[in-house]
């Protein structure tokens, strides 16, 4: 099995994440590849160009939530997506998977050249992440009841959103800055942070 990556794409270190997590570090090899680029070593192997992308029993997965069930399907541990037999994990993965998009929409469009940026759409996107930040706090107990595909995507969508944007709201709500420096710290983060740019 093949993933491709990038060391910036947030979606890219969910499945990064996951692999280890999942105990599939030795099964999965890493490739780090270009993306909007002609010349992407990845568009030799689909016509998507996005990361992730998991090439596993003759298929190109695309999409974090799919890569991480196919990883999922072929691992003794733990699984960490929810399934549809429990749909209130269901809808809070979603809202999570959603929450990090979310924040990868505002720190591409904050990174537009300056004549490009749209502040319409940074305040659009700097409010929600205000509003779910406050969300999450509610529901901190679905963050630290254990680890998960949904736990993965927001504790990497609050360090990016921290690292490029300086998007600390977060660190207001104690439960959830807690739960925050703790998932942070597992061995699984701490080698897949992402590069200073
Ligand atoms: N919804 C997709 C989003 C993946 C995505 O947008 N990846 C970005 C990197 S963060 C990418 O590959 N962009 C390349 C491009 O837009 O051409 C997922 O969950 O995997």
């Amino acid at each position: 099995m093949k993933l491709f990556s990038t060391h910036n794409s947030p979606f890219s270190r969910v499945a990064r994440i996951a692999i280890q997590e999942l105990g599939l570090s030795e099964e999965v090899k890493i490739e780090y590849v270009t993306v909007r680029d002609p010349n992407s070593e990845l568009l030799k192997y689909g016509p998507l160009g996005k990361v992730p992308a998991l090439q596993m029993n003759g298929e190109l997965f695309s999409d974090t939530r799919i890569v991480v069930a196919m990883l999922e399907s072929v691992s003794t541990n733990n699984r960490l997506t929810a399934s549809t037999d429990n749909p209130p994990s269901l809808a809070f993965e979603g809202f999570c998977i959603g929450f990090l998009e979310s924040i990868a929409v505002w720190i591409r469009e904050a990174r537009r050249e300056p004549e490009l940026i749209s502040e319409h759409l940074l305040a659009v996107e700097k409010q929600r992440a205000i509003r779910c930040v406050e969300y999450l706090s509610d529901h901190s107990n679905k963050l630290s009841r254990e680890l998960s595909l949904a736990s993965i995507a927001v504790a990497c969508g609050l360090d990016l959103a921290k690292r490029r944007l300086g998007f600390i709201e977060f660190e207001k709500y104690s439960d959830l800055n807690d739960w925050f420096q703790l998932i942070t710290q597992r061995a699984s983060f701490q080698s897949t942070e992402p590069h200073p740019i």
